[in-house]
């Protein structure tokens, strides 16, 4: 009897080290996002909702980049309601605690940590030449502070801390892991293979979900004006009036609604929408809407984003009143986080010629 319980225990034993081995092989995937405002439609097409689909087959992290809002001026207790809302919309959209390790930035000090060693391999030219740190320069001219300007560097150590294979993200972010990838090559080239070097892994469609009200902007979630976008939170009849008003353009015919993101930005941007809710093609749709005009359109796109956006809002409207769940939630993912993160930390500051605590 002894004998046969010790036997189920290795065959037992072996079948988690299989296991283990088989998670050893997964490539890993890691992103963030900062809550530096409400979560939109952008970042669940854009960025969540990839993240969502991949999580069988890579080890995924995904994180709230807090360190990263304090780059723009923020109200300490809506930073704090936002990061736990956000926890909490990442497990609505679909993010499975038990598949992904899910954590607030804050609560791993590494990544402050790293992020001071990799400002020192960070060249002054390069933080000058980002599209983000002009662009939200331009937006915050009373506030161009030393963060906002290094803030890649802090990104950087966010991804190479993990050795991440590859970082989902929208391609406004594509520029931040190239600059990634040559902080780490950068580093690589004077201590040897210390950094995995991490691939940007841009969505095909919904890679750029535009403003409603301005097809040119970026639909942002720090972007106070409102009307132009869609949270994830918002109630339908909310989303039908803000699809009712969308910008499209003065086309009557037939094949008003057809692609053509140079000419038609405003309906383009409505047709990525639908496509990305419905899992419709550019092609499927112009045939549905032939013989259509805008108002038609325009109503079926917001349909389609209210029950896209319904379950997830009412999932993490149920989360945010369990605060235990939550803590517990971010307590767990740190603790998983830390332990990959301390050991890249340690290699680096031993490599670069720190004394180590004895
Ligand atoms: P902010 O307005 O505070 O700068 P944001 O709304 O641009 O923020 P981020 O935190 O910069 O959002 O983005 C988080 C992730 O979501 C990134 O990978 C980004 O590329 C993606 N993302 C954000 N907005 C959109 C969008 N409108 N379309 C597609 N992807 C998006
Ligand atoms: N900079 C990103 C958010 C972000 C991020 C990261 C994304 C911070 N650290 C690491 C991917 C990997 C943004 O503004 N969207």
């Amino acid at each position: 009897m002894l004998l046969y319980q010790l036997e189920k225990r290795i065959v037992a034993a072996k079948a988690a080290e299989s296991v283990n081995e088989m998670d050893e092989k997964k490539k890993v995937m890691l992103s963030g996002i900062k809550p530096s405002g409400d979560l939109t439609l952008g970042s669940y097409l854009g960025a969540i909702k990839n993240w969502a689909e991949r999580a069988e087959t890579f080890d995924c992290y995904y994180f709230m980049a807090d360190l990263h809002a304090l780059t723009t001026r923020q109200n300490p207790a809506d930073l704090r309601r936002r990061t736990l809302e956000q926890l909490a919309q990442y497990v609505a959209c679909g993010l499975d605690p038990e598949k992904n390790t899910l954590f607030i930035q804050s609560h791993v000090p590494e990544h402050a940590q790293l992020g001071w060693v990799l400002q020192c391999y960070t060249m002054f030219g390069e933080l000058s030449r980002m599209t983000q740190f002009k662009d939200k320069s331009a937006k915050n001219a009373d506030n161009i502070n030393g963060g906002l300007f290094a803030y890649p560097s802090l990104m950087a150590a966010d991804i190479l801390l993990y050795q991440p294979d590859y970082v989902p993200v929208g391609d406004d972010q594509k520029q931040h892991v190239e600059l990634t990838r040559d902080i780490a090559h950068r580093f690589n080239g004077v201590y040897g293979d210390v950094f995995k070097i991490p691939e940007p892994y841009i969505p095909k469609v919904g890679a750029r979900i535009m403003d409603l009200l301005d097809p040119a902007s970026k639909m942002s979630k720090s972007d106070d004006i409102g009307n132009g976008r869609i949270c994830l939170m918002d109630q339908p009849q909310d989303i039908m009036r803000k699809f009712k008003r969308a910008v499209t353009d003065s086309d009557t015919g037939d094949h008003c609604v057809r692609y053509d993101r140079e000419n038609k930005p405003g309906v383009a941007n409505l047709m990525q929408i639908y496509a990305s809710c419905t899992g419709r093609s550019f092609d499927a749709i112009e045939a549905e809407f032939t013989g259509h005009g805008y108002g038609d359109f325009k109503a079926a796109v917001g349909e389609a984003v209210v029950e896209t956006l319904r379950p997830i809002r009412e999932e993490a409207a149920r989360l945010m009143k369990d605060k235990g769940y939550l803590e517990n939630l971010c307590r767990t993912g740190a603790e998983k986080a830390s332990y990959i993160a301390m050991k890249t930390l340690r290699k680096v500051y031993k490599k670069v010629g720190l004394v180590p605590k004895a």
